[in-house]
């Protein structure tokens, strides 16, 4: 699974432009997974949406991964699940969804890290790490744990992992050599005025400071 650069939705951020026709320019300029993650919506209006996404990314090689409602992944026909700390928790939607679903987990400090190593194996694909700086979109985030922190969260995870929080085109080259497998972003494309050229840089950033390595 390429988890370089990972496209969280925000279908108010996407505005007028709709959700669809966003989601589609950010993976045609280089996003490699999509989470559905649509908090105010309805479960009707998740899987209408959903639906749309999944049509849309078809033979692309990206997958649709739906945020929290683990119910709706398989009516939606997306690829798996995002769970937070207070979801469903992973075991629970491992057995739901069984073992080819893709299933990410929330963390954000070092004893849900430890917690997440402690999962049967093959609970989890991959972890999100953050928020790495605070950022608006999400209310009553964690404490950020900034570039250090996230470092020090992916040497101690048996898992991969993606960093969200605050990331965008400028701020990524401080996330040089982290370790993490890739980063997570809502804002940096689903508010931007040209979704296309935000990604490429997204993309160029990441060429330009190796977050591996
Ligand atoms: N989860 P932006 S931070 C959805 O820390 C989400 O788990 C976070 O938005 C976490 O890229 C966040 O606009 C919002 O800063 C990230």
């Amino acid at each position: 699974m390429d988890l370089s650069l990972y496209l969280v939705t925000d279908s108010a951020m996407a505005g007028s432009r709709g959700l669809a026709d966003v989601v589609a320019r950010a993976v045609a300029a280089g996003v490699t997974c999509v989470q559905l993650r649509e908090k105010a919506a309805s479960d009707e209006e998740v899987v209408a949406l959903g639906r749309q996404l999944v049509e849309m990314l078809a033979g692309t090689g990206v997958p649709l991964l739906i945020d929290d409602r683990v119910h709706l992944v398989h009516p939606i026909g997306a690829d798996g699940v995002h769970i937070g700390q207070e979801d469903t928790p992973p075991t629970a939607a491992r057995a739901a969804l069984g073992p080819e679903a893709i299933i990410g987990l929330s963390v954000h400090d070092a004893a849900q890290v430890d917690a997440a190593n402690a999962l049967p194996p093959a609970t989890l694909d991959y972890i999100g790490l953050g928020p790495v700086w605070a950022t608006g979109t999400k209310d009553g985030h964690a404490p950020p744990i900034g570039p250090e922190g996230l470092a020090d969260l992916r040497r101690r995870s048996h898992h991969p992992a993606v960093a969200i929080g605050g990331v965008k085109a400028h701020t990524l080259a401080e996330l040089a050599g982290s370790g993490v497998e890739g980063v997570a972003v809502v804002s940096a494309i689903c508010a931007a005025a040209d979704v296309p050229a935000a990604t490429r840089e997204l993309r160029e950033a990441l060429a330009a400071s190796p977050l591996q390595g």
